[in-house]
């Protein structure tokens, strides 16, 4: 591992309050190798609706990489499952981290205080219906790239994902909320 990482999987004591929102199942990446300068990988976020109210939220995703000189994050596609109105691709943020700032700081988990990640940002083009919906997870998958002049060997990619409830323009931004409902980390090793 070439950089500690923070903390690994946590269960966010915020999505014991919410409604209408989706939380982290699981995070994985579908290829543990992938060579550098080709087609790559998937990170695959699973998600399900946390409880049974109908509160509508934009869903997004952050992926990080440790160093944006190996790594890419590339397209993030919703429902790959053909579950919620899926498959369709998601919208790129790049600034969405930065955008959230410290809305999903809390005693147990402080995404702004993580360092050594490259960001980039993921959200459902419109706020998505969960109603009575508990029951049925959904998978979404971001690309990821090894660079053509990736260093051989393992590297950490970061994912979480929360909730966006926008003000109304579609756009995210500060004063919009942001809440986290998940986070883990994974590596991925990078053949040269
Ligand atoms: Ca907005």
């Amino acid at each position: 591992m070439r950089k500690k990482a923070p903390f690994g999987l946590l269960a966010l004591p915020l999505a014991l309050f919410l409604s209408g929102c989706f939380v982290l199942q699981g995070f994985w990446i579908k290829s543990n190798t992938i060579a550098a300068g080709e087609k790559g990988t998937k990170a695959v976020f699973q998600i399900r609706p946390a409880d049974l109210d109908n509160d509508r939220a934009h869903q997004f995703f952050l992926v990080g990489v440790d160093d944006s000189a190996d790594l890419r994050a590339t397209k993030g596609r919703w429902g790959v499952n053909q579950v919620f109105g899926g498959p369709y691709a998601l919208t790129v943020y790049g600034d969405l981290f930065t955008t959230i700032g410290t809305d999903c700081d809390s005693a147990n988990f402080d995404l702004s205080g993580i360092t050594g990640f490259t960001w980039k940002g993921y959200a459902t083009p419109n706020a998505v219906n969960d109603r009575n919906k508990s029951k049925t997870d959904v998978l979404v998958e971001v690309g990821i790239k090894a660079t053509n002049s990736a260093t051989d060997g393992d590297h950490e990619v970061f994912g979480v994902t929360g909730a966006w409830f926008d003000d109304g323009d579609g756009i995210p931004e500060a004063g919009d909320t942001f809440e986290c409902l998940g986070s883990s980390q994974v590596s991925v090793n990078v053949k040269v």
